[in-house]
């Protein structure tokens, strides 16, 4: 009777243990999608952001935090430093990329992992030309920079007259070869693709450019972005050569 007693009291603090251990693993588990941030490529942020500009999705604009849900990306690489302007453009190992807000100084071929949320700027209503963004600028955002990078120039769409600046390749990693025609009135400079004089392309006055003989042809290598206009943005003056 006794051993009955005690081989029952074991059975039962053994149930009882392995309950509450289980009980004590369900706890642990995120009880809020808030908490785990999915990870997500810039392609999914950016298909993301171009459904919610084609819907007009209130908050959307805004990148607001009671609407947008936080992203997470992750080896981010710095093709354009404007941080001093609060932004950089930046890509991922594909040659894909946006433009992203900060409030923190990066450095171009900076790596980095940020959390933060994906918003778009419209540009031209009648076109439906939007830019890319993605806000690493508020409360709950976080930014981690890691070892410095390499450009994957290999991954750059090259431009031709059949391929030039828009909406397919904006934030992207490009690379074009163009007869450099001078600067035009507002300081941005002007390269001709096809030799007939015009420009087909404009390089953002913003960019660190070396010096530049009028006529001489070039190979630049930059990322497209948005000013008045789609222009490539250049971040260093190595990515310029002379043919
Ligand atoms: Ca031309």
């Amino acid at each position: 009777m006794k051993k009955t007693l005690v081989f029952l009291l074991v059975v039962f603090m053994g149930v009882f243990l392995l309950t509450g251990c289980l009980t004590k693993e369900k706890v642990e588990e995120p009880a809020n999608d808030n908490i785990s941030v999915n990870e997500y490529s810039v392609g999914d942020v950016k298909s993301e952001i171009k459904e919610n500009y084609i819907n007009g999705t209130a908050g959307w604009d805004t990148a607001d935090p009671d609407v947008v849900p936080l992203r997470n990306l992750k080896n981010v690489i710095v093709v354009y430093d404007g941080s001093d302007y609060g932004y950089v453009y930046g890509v991922t190992s594909d040659g894909t990329g946006l433009y992203f807000k900060v409030n923190t100084n990066l450095e171009i071929k900076d790596t980095f992992n940020a959390t933060g949320r994906p918003y778009f700027t419209e540009r031209d209503q009648n076109k439906g030309y939007f830019e890319y963004r993605f806000s690493i600028a508020q409360s709950d955002s976080e930014v981690a920079t890691t070892v410095k990078g390499n450009i994957p120039w290999d991954k750059a769409d090259y431009l031709t007259m059949d391929n030039l600046p828009g909406m397919n390749n904006l934030g992207n990693l490009v690379i074009f070869e163009g007869k450099y025609l001078g600067k035009d009135n507002y300081g941005h400079f002007d390269f001709d693709l096809n030799n007939d004089g015009n420009s087909d392309v404009k390089v953002v006055k913003y960019s660190l450019m070396p010096a530049l003989i009028e006529n001489n042809t070039y190979e630049v290598k930059g990322v497209v972005g948005y000013n008045y206009g789609f222009k490539i943005y250049v971040g260093d003056s190595s990515f310029v050569t002379e043919k």
